[in-house]
C-alpha cells in the first residue's frame, strides 16, 4: 500500500525513509505514525535492505513533533492510547536488528528527538536545532522521551533539556552525546549515504546482535547482560559470515559477508 506522508526510496541494499509533510515541519499526526510503523515493519522484514536511513523532507525541519492539532484535542483514553502507540513504533525502530540513521535535518523536537534517538546512530545539520520542548504545552514527553534521553545524555542534562523545554544547537547536542556526530547542512545526505556504505557490506547476524546486545543489555543488571553478549557471541560462531570474516583476515583479503 502507498503511504500519503512517508517517501521510502531504495538505493542498492539501503533504504531512505523520509517524513513528508513539510507544510507542518514533518509533525507526526496518528496517520503518520501509522505509515511509520508499516514501513519500519516493511524494512525489518526484507533481507534486501541492510541499512535504514531515516529523515525529514524540506530544508527546515526533522519532524518538529507530534502533531499539536491532536494533542489540542486528546482526551486521558485517548492520549495514552496515543503514548503507546508512539512508543510502540519508535521501539520497533530502535530494534529493528539492523542501523537506522536518522539524518536530522533541521528541527528535531519533541516527537522528532524522540524518534531520533531511537535510531541507531544520528547525524545531524549543523543549523539542527534539538529538544523536548512539551513542558510549553503543558505536557510531557509521551514518546519514552524522558527514558531514552536519560539514558543517552545522563539524568541532570535529560531534567534541564525536558524541564526547561528550551531547544540545543547541533553543536552542543553533539558535545553532550546526544547526536553522533555534526556535519554542514549541505552535506548531511552525502553524510549519511556515506555512513550507510560503511556498514552496508558489515555482517547483518553480528550487527543485529551488536544492536541486540546493547539494546537489552543495558536493561539488565551487568553480570546478566555479560551471559547474554556470550549466548548472542556463541550464536554469531555458527554463521557462515563468521568463519567468512575470520578466514578473510587470515588469507589477508576483505571479507565479503553475505548475511547467513
Ligand atoms: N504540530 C502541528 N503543526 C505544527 C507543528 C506541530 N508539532 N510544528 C509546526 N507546525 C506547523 C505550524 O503550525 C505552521 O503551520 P501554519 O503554516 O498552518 O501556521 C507550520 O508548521 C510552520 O511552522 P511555524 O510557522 O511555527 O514555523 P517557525 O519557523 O516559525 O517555527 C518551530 C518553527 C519553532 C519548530 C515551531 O513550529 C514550533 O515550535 N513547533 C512546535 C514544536 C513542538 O512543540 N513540538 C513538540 C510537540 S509535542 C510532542 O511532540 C509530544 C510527543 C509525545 C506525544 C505523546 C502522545 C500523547
Amino acid at each position: 500500500m502507498p503511504f500519503d506522508n512517508l517517501l521510502l526510496e531504495r538505493d542498492g541494499a539501503v533504504a531512505i525513509l523520509t517524513v513528508n509533510r513539510p507544510k507542518v515541519l514533518n509533525a507526526l499526526n496518528a496517520a503518520t505514525l501509522d505509515e511509520l510503523r508499516r514501513a519500519v515493519l516493511e524494512l525489518k522484514h526484507d533481507d534486501g535492505v541492510r541499512v535504514v536511513i531515516v529523515t525529514g523532507a524540506g530544508e527546515k525541519s526533522f519532524i518538529a513533533g507530534a502533531d499539536i492539532n491532536e494533542l489540542a484535542v486528546q482526551t486521558p483514553t485517548s492520549g495514552r492510547e496515543h503514548a503507546l502507540r508512539g512508543q510502540h513504533v519508535l521501539d520497533l525502530i530502535e530494534n529493528l536488528g539492523k542501523p537506522v540513521i536518522a539524518a536530522i535535518n533541521g528541527y528535531a523536537l519533541g516527537g522528532g528527538c524522540e524518534l531520533a534517538m531511537a535510531c541507531t546512530l544520528r547525524i545531524a545539520a549543523d543549523a539542527a536545532r534539538i529538544g523536548q520542548p512539551e513542558i510549553n504545552l503543558g505536557i510531557l514527553p509521551g514518546y519514552a522521551g524522558t527514558q531514552r534521553l536519560a539514558r543517552l545524555v545522563g539524568k541532570g542534562r535529560a531534567l534541564e533539556l525536558v524541564l526547561t523545554g528550551a531547544p540545543i544547537g547541533a553543536a552542543e547536542a553533539e558535545r553532550i552525546g546526544l547526536v553522533n556526530r555534526v556535519v554542514p547542512a549541505a552535506e548531511l545526505m552525502t553524510e549519511a549515504r556515506k555512513l550507510a556504505a560503511a556498514l552496508v557490506t558489515n555482517a547483518p547476524i553480528a550487527m543485529r546482535y551488536i544492536i541486540n546486545a546493547i539494546n537489552k543489555g543495558l536493561e539488565m543488571p551487568f553480570a546478566e547482560a555479560c551471559v547474554f553478549e556470550a549466548t548472542l557471541f556463541g550464536l554469531v560462531a555458527s554463521t557462515d559470515d563468521m568463519r567468512e570474516g575470520t578466514r578473510a583476515f587470515l588469507e589477508k583479503r576483505k571479507a565479503v559477508f553475505k548475511g547467513g
